[in-house]
């Protein structure tokens, strides 16, 4: 059984990137090793990284209506016809493709994001039509989002299952992750999270997907605030922020970067950084309040 995204492009996009994760994730046996090479953002990339870019762009750069993929492990987007800014029907793709791959190592969780933008990339995230996250857990799960609805499935053997409709974040919050070492967040962030830790009990994986999936099963928050050392810091707004922003809203959640949704974030380049909060929309709101009052 399976719920179909109605616009043809966009499931192709979907199926093709569900079909792509089991392969995913039985192709990181062997590629842990590291690679002489560092991504765009400097960071050091493994085998694994490079190999599941190449195979998500392969695929996806072969389906008509979409115009541009990009990916956090490329600096530039591949453009393969169309242009997703003036042609109906026609999207760039922005990827993830291993989120939290320095959990492999210690073969923890790690995800695959991706958000179909309705417009060239970088672009504002207002403009995403879909997107969702495969978790790479005991089970392999994909969380779709649309226009309409957010679905969960079970992948097996390149086949997708619903397990959840309608997926809504519950109404009591239970759990929250924080990224960024302590002594690096600023005060008012501090304050807010030593608040939060009274009330919520604390779930961090080091992989925002593994992070964001308690999230939306148990409610609660997950954030990686701008850091004293590093402002803007460390999540990407076009390949993480915005994906992970709209599916949690669309789960009736709210996304923020200390002072508006993330959706409404004005992109400078492709790998821009952005401080990333999103969970239940009564503690994002309190997050901006507590990191508005403190910056007057
Ligand atoms: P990673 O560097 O392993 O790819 O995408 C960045 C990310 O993981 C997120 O998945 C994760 O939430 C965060 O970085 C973890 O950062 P810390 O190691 O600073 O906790």
């Amino acid at each position: 059984m399976s719920v179909t995204v109605s616009d043809p492009v966009v499931e192709r996009i979907v199926a093709t990137i569900s079909r792509s994760a089991t392969e995913i994730r039985q192709g990181l046996v062997g590629r842990r090793g590291t690679v002489d090479e560092e991504n765009p953002s400097g960071e050091t990339q493994l085998e694994a990284d490079v190999w599941a870019d190449e195979l998500l762009a392969d695929r996806l750069t072969a389906i008509d209506g979409v115009g541009q993929y990009a990916s956090e492990e490329r600096p530039e987007p591949i453009d393969c016809g169309g242009d997703p800014a003036t042609e109906s029907g026609t999207y760039a793709v922005a990827a993830d493709p291993l989120d939290g791959s320095s959990n492999l190592t210690s073969t923890n969780s790690m995800g695959t994001i991706f958000g179909v933008y309705d417009d060239t990339v970088p672009a504002l995230g207002e403009t995403i039509v879909a997107a969702g996250y495969v978790l790479y857990g005991p089970i392999t799960t994909m969380v779709i989002a649309t226009d309409d609805t957010v679905t969960e499935y079970e992948l097996t053997g390149g086949e997708r299952t619903v397990v959840r409709r309608d997926v809504t974040l519950p109404d009591d919050p239970v759990v929250y992750g924080f990224g960024g070492r302590v002594p690096e967040w600023p005060e008012a962030f501090e304050a807010y999270a030593s608040e939060i830790e009274q009330e919520l009990k604390l779930r961090y994986s080091g992989a925002m997907i593994g992070d964001v999936n308690q999230v939306l099963t148990y409610g609660g928050i997950f954030g990686y605030p701008g850091l004293k050392s590093r402002p803007e810091g460390k999540l990407r707004l076009q390949f993480e922020g915005n994906p992970i922003g709209y599916v949690i809203e669309q789960a009736g959640g709210r996304s923020s970067n200390g002072d508006r949704s993330l959706l409404a974030v004005e992109p400078d380049e492709l790998h821009d950084r952005t401080p990333l909060h999103v969970g239940n929309a009564a503690l994002i709101d309190r997050l901006e309040s507590a990191l508005d009052s403190r910056s007057h």
